[in-house]
């Protein structure tokens, strides 16, 4: 028996809120059809690749005392992708909703992500298993893997495995990719006549799997709060010694969601958004030239030291350096089996590249320091995308900036001492203990997972808004995959996927940092968020993050 932390064992015995539409049971339950809807863009393809699942209504539930005895089914469930803290209450409401319908039900897990589906490497689930890992963090209880699902012949074993195991149901908790997975077997199960349903749960801490209809991806919360906490730390530390500069990489991949809420919870001096740069059409010199501008600023003003925010996915949003990205992608496909480029040495490697860019790529693919080069040449992820968290894009600011007050101290335009200290928040965040917030979230995800199920639906992401209200005020219902689907290139091929929601710049959380940012870049209003708090006042254990009170506050205004 592992030992359990004081903090652990008391948050065995956290009990999280339902939506009071979920709270009458799992078998008091009435479903409420929508309209019809359609795919955010590229329509036409998407039906013509999802005929069997495209366009249906999303979906509401309600309480009601007339309920149905359920039948026993066995359901399978799969953890996808990074990980994201509350993953493991969405397995738990799946399991109490389903034992709840009827307790000879039984909860399969695929181990090691969508891979355990396909070798049918599984554990059946137990109460003593699952009230182990009850509001813990972490992905542990049957672990994740990024395997793309996506082949017949993964489809035809997946079908197999649950064949053997009366499975009847699929829960697939994963982010963008993962839930355009659940579409693609969703489908493919209807065209087979399978007889299994597949249902998604929105998870990633980057924030980026939302929509009009889905408010918040779990994990988001808690991970901000956590990157905030030792932000805020690092704000103090900085403000007591004045001597460091700390250029801190946040996580969050494309997206700047989390690097936004993080700095609305700290205020640092510096915040980039990739989105910005991107709209703006911003080179890397003109980013290093704005950053250098406040360094020297402050130097002027007798502060040698800062905070400055990046967020992992910059260096893809710089125009020049991200179609010269989109090129490289092509180009390594193309180089995958040349013996030629795979037996090189790494600058006959670069070398070759080179060739193989247009001029203006090939320079910009020169200019760069050659650890940002191998960075960019390592192996995209089974869904094509460059593994952004291995680009040290604080390390290169911090050498360019370095370069460029050297030139200005030499011009006349800088009398200060840079010296830097260098961060990547990603990996201290993904495993916290769930927050209040995520703990109920996720439960009801997963408990409403079932739901979907438990009224044949199928292709759907489990859906609960309202998030701003009180937990038992939270609307629990479905929206179709296929609704939120676009076509775009990966691995040199326009495939089906789940578009990825980027900052809006016309948005409110943005515009919160626009307002503040130039106060905040000199005045050093920094905050310190402290921990996450799980016993206490409403006021610090029920916080919300910035970014959904500022969203749903615009939507309530809109209305
Ligand atoms: P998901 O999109 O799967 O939720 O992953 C989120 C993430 O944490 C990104 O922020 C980060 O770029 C990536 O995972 C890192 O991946 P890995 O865990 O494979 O290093």
């Amino acid at each position: 028996m592992k030992e359990l932390s004081a903090l652990q064992t008391e948050r065995l015995k956290y009990r999280p809120k339902l939506p009071s539409s979920l709270a009458g049971g799992i078998n008091n339950l009435m479903l409420s059809e929508g309209n019809k809807t359609q795919s955010v863009k590229d329509q036409e393809q998407i039906q013509e690749l999802f005929k069997n699942t495209y366009g249906k209504p999303i979906v509401t539930f309600k309480t009601v005392s007339t309920g149905t005895q359920s039948e026993a089914r066995n359901i399978g469930v799969i953890l996808s992708g990074g990980q994201a803290p509350g993953g493991h209450n969405v397995i738990a409401g799946l399991y109490d909703a389903l034992k709840q319908a009827n307790p000879n039900s039984k909860l399969y897990g695929f181990l090691g992500g969508p891979s355990g589906i396909i070798d049918g490497k599984y554990i059946e689930f137990t109460d003593e298993k699952i009230n182990a890992y009850r509001n813990t963090g972490g992905f542990d209880i049957i672990g994740s893997g990024r395997t793309k699902l996506e082949t017949e012949e993964q489809f035809q074993k997946a079908w197999q495995v649950c064949k053997n195991l009366g499975i009847t149901g699929v829960v697939i908790i994963g982010g963008d990719d993962s839930n355009t997975n659940a579409a693609m077997l969703a489908e493919w199960f209807v065209k087979n006549n399978a007889g299994i349903q597949v249902i998604g749960c929105p998870k990633t801490i980057d924030g980026d799997l939302k929509n009009e209809q889905i408010e918040i991806s779990f994990g988001f919360d808690t991970a901000t709060k956590t990157y905030a906490e030792l932000i805020g730390n690092i704000l103090r530390d900085a403000n007591s010694a004045k001597k460091y500069w700390h250029f801190i990489k946040l996580m969050g991949r494309s997206a700047t969601h989390v690097g936004l809420e993080v700095a609305l919870q700290t205020q640092p001096n510096i915040t980039l958004i990739s989105e910005e740069v991107e709209q703006k059409k911003m080179s890397l010199r003109q980013i290093v030239d704005y950053m250098s501008e406040i360094i020297a600023k402050r130097a002027d003003m007798g502060k040698n030291f800062g905070i400055a925010l990046i967020p992992e996915g910059l260096i893809e949003f710089i125009p020049e350096v991200k179609s010269m990205i989109a090129n490289l992608n092509d180009t390594l496909a193309e180089l995958e089996n040349n013996s030629e480029y795979t037996n090189a040495e790494e600058n006959a490697k670069f070398e070759i590249i080179k060739g193989r860019l247009n001029s203006e790529d090939s320079a910009v693919f020169s200019s760069l320091p050659v650890m940002i080069k191998q960075q960019l040449l390592m192996d995209r992820d089974p869904h094509g995308n460059v593994q952004v968290s291995k680009i040290e894009t604080e390390k290169l600011l911090i050498e360019m900036i370095g370069t460029r007050l050297n030139e200005m101290k030499q011009q006349g335009k800088y009398n200060g001492k840079f010296s830097a200290q260098n961060h990547f928040f990603g990996y201290e965040g993904r495993c916290a203990f769930p927050s209040n917030f995520d703990a109920d979230y996720c439960y009801s995800l997963g408990f409403n997972a079932y739901a979907l199920m438990k009224f044949g639906l199928t292709g759907y992401l489990s859906s609960v808004k309202n998030l701003s209200a009180n937990a038992s005020e939270w609307v629990a219902g479905g929206v179709p995959l296929t609704m939120m689907m676009n076509m775009e290139k990966r691995h040199g091929q326009f495939k089906p996927v789940i578009k990825k929601a980027l900052v809006e710049l016309d948005g409110p959380v943005f515009k919160e940092l626009e307002k503040n940012r130039e106060a905040w870049a000199y005045n050093d209003n920094y905050i310190f968020p402290g921990s996450i708090q799980y016993f206490g006042p409403s006021s610090v254990c029920d916080i919300t993050t910035e970014t959904l009170k500022l969203e749903n506050a615009a939507k309530l205004t809109a209305v």
